[in-house]
Parts: structure tokens; sequence; C-alpha cells
């Protein structure tokens, strides 16, 4: 005879985010979740992968297409959304491989984030050479958003709306960013307002790296923000990417940072966490640096979820496979959760 359930411990069945169909696995990063938390990754693709000696990820890789399914409840395009991949001609716009990923995660009850509307890099040549007026540029601007954001309304949870506008040490872009140059800072409240009347039910958010604790950069972004709501704009989200490296201690004023963004009534996220680290002779990650990499993604995660609010949370990519750290960074790696196998690294 089956036992009854006590009163109030009925087994319900999983969050339909925590599984994808067809799946009931227990250990994976999306089932051990709290509901209403997402764990995303980065989906490979675009950018420096087409220059590396294998196919494209996304669509050729059989296994990472599964435990991309398998463990994580958010994607996000780590290219494929970008201006040069999305917006390559003035007037074609390529949609096929951002609708590939926005289905696949449909299919895998996964959310998406989008990434990104306004950046200073990755545009395409015929918008940072072209020879546009003010006026050109802000209605090449706001189609871009309306069109992009408008194609996915409905289906991406968070769009990164302005990505890394501020320094280092915390002035706007004025210089390499092309729409702060020519159009001036209101372009941010505006960019906020175009993709907020394009999708009213995503999260709009900032995003930037170098700013996961309290400094120069996130005080600019603590103040721009303070401003923003003050005059009604759209904004509702601050994310750290978090690139780290074991080089750097771990910044242990993530959580407090975190919080006075939700204070302000900000949702926060980390987008774009891995660690990286200088790789010994033999290509072998020694023992305590895998410890010490495993001790800075909880310290991450842990951060965000002491935090009201920080319901997404992303590492850039999953396996060292296919990572961008090692095009990057030279003698450096090893900065995902997954060893190029697909195995579990201690994190
Ligand atoms: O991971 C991305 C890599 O494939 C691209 O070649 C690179 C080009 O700029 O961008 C990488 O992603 C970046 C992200 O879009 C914004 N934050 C920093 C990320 C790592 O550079």
């Amino acid at each position: 005879m089956a036992l009854a359930a006590p009163v109030g411990t009925a087994l319900a069945a999983p969050p339909a985010d925590h599984v994808p169909p067809g799946q009931a696995k227990k250990d994976t990063l999306r089932w051990v979740a709290p509901n209403g938390f997402h764990i995303g990754t980065a989906v490979a693709g675009g950018g420096h992968h087409e220059s590396q000696p294998y196919p494209d990820p996304f669509t050729s890789d059989t296994q990472y297409r599964e435990v991309l399914a398998a463990e994580f409840s958010s994607v996000s395009p780590e290219n494929q959304m970008k201006w040069e991949y999305i917006h390559p001609e003035r007037d074609r716009y390529n949609f096929a491989t951002a609708d590939a990923i926005v289905e696949f995660a449909e299919a895998n009850r996964q959310v998406v984030r989008g990434h990104t509307l306004l950046w200073h890099s990755q545009n395409p040549a015929w918008l940072e050479q072209g020879d546009f007026t003010p006026d050109e540029l802000r209605t090449i601007l706001r189609e871009h958003i309306t069109t992009v954001v408008g194609r996915y309304a409905g289906r991406i949870q968070q769009w990164d709306v302005a990505n890394e506008i501020f320094d280092e040490s915390g002035e706007l872009r004025t210089t390499d960013n092309i729409w702060i140059r020519e159009l001036g800072p209101g372009i941010i409240a505006d960019a906020f307002r175009w993709a907020h009347q394009a999708d009213p039910n995503a999260e709009l958010f900032f995003n930037d790296y170098g700013v996961e604790g309290v400094n120069a950069k996130s005080d600019a972004y603590y103040a721009l923000v303070e401003q923003l709501l003050a005059d009604g704009v759209p904004v509702h989200g601050f994310s750290a990417q978090a690139h780290l490296s074991t080089r750097y201690g771990f910044p242990g004023d993530l959580e407090a940072n975190l919080r006075r963004f939700a204070d302000l009534g900000l949702e926060t996220a980390i987008t774009e966490l891995d660690v990286r680290m200088d790789l010994p002779a033999d290509g072998k990650p020694t023992a305590a640096q895998l410890e010490q990499q495993a001790d800075y993604y909880q310290q991450a995660l842990t951060a965000c979820l002491n935090v009201e609010g920080c319901d997404s949370f992303t590492i850039w990519g999953f396996t060292d496979k296919y990572s961008w750290v090692p095009v990057f960074f030279e003698g450096e790696g090893a900065a995902t959760v997954m060893w190029d196998d697909f195995t579990r690294k201690p994190v």
C-alpha cells in the first residue's frame, strides 16, 4: 500500500522551469535552484567562435545542446543579438540565429536575457564608419530597438539595454560609444523608453563589468539610476557581469553593492560570471586553483541569493571547450564550470 504524504507535504510537480520536457534529473543546476531563481548561461556562437577551429557550438554540438537544455533555465545569446550579428547592413537584419536560440529556449522552458542594444563594441562597420547626422543616428537607434525588441516582445525576460557605458573611472564613454558621443547622454534614457514601448513586459537593465563591488564605476551607475528613476525612465535592473580572476581577491562587497541597487527598487542580476586562472605549464589547473575557483563561484551565488530581487544568475559559458577566456587572455583559462568533455569541475 502506498503511504499517503502527510498533509502539507504533498509532492507537487516541479515548477515548469526546473526541468526541460521529458527529463526529471534532480542533479542539475536548474533543478536545485530555488523557485523563481533563474540559472543561466551564455549560448556560444558568433564572436571569437568564428575564428576558432571548431564549428558553431549551438548549431553543431549535440552534447553541448543537451547540457544547455538540461542544466539551465535561462539563456543569453553570447553574440547573436549584438548589432554586428543581428543588423549587419543598414537595411538588413539577420534574425535567424537569434530566432533559433529563442525557439530553443521556449522548447526547453527557459527564459532569455537579450544582449545588447546600446554598446560601444561589436557594432557593424556601416554604423561606426557611416557618416550620419545626429538625427539619422537617433532614427537608426530607435528603429533598431523598436525592431529587435519588438520582434521578441513577450519572449525576453530581461534586456541589457545599455552595456558598459562607463569607463573604469566612472566617466561616461563619450569617445568610443558612438551613441553617447554623437547624441549626448540623454540618448540612454531614450533607449530605455523605446525598449519599454516595444516590450512593456521586459525588465530593462544596465549591465557592466568591474561593477561587482562598490567603486567609482558602480557609484556612477548608482547616481545615474537614481536620476533616471526620478525622471520616470523605465529602468528596472542593474547587473554585474562578474568576469573574475583568481589573480585578484573576490569582491567581498558584491552583496552590499547589489543590495544598494535593490534598495532603489531595482532587480539585480549576475550576468556573465566566470573565474579564470593562470594555467600551469601543462595546462592543467591545480587542486588549489580549482578550490579557489569554486569558492569564487560560490560566493557570487551566495551574494545573489541573499539579495531580494537578484533572481537571475548567469555564467558566461559552461564548458572550457568554448570559453572566450583563452582567446582574450593569453596563458589564462579554465574559467567555466565544466571541462572540455562536459564533466563537472569541483565548482
Ligand atoms: O564572449 C564574447 C566573445 O565571444 C566576443 O568575441 C566578445 C567580443 O567583444 O564579446 C564577448 O562577450 C562580452 C559581452 O558581450 C559583454 N561583456 C564582456 C564579454 C566578454 O568579453
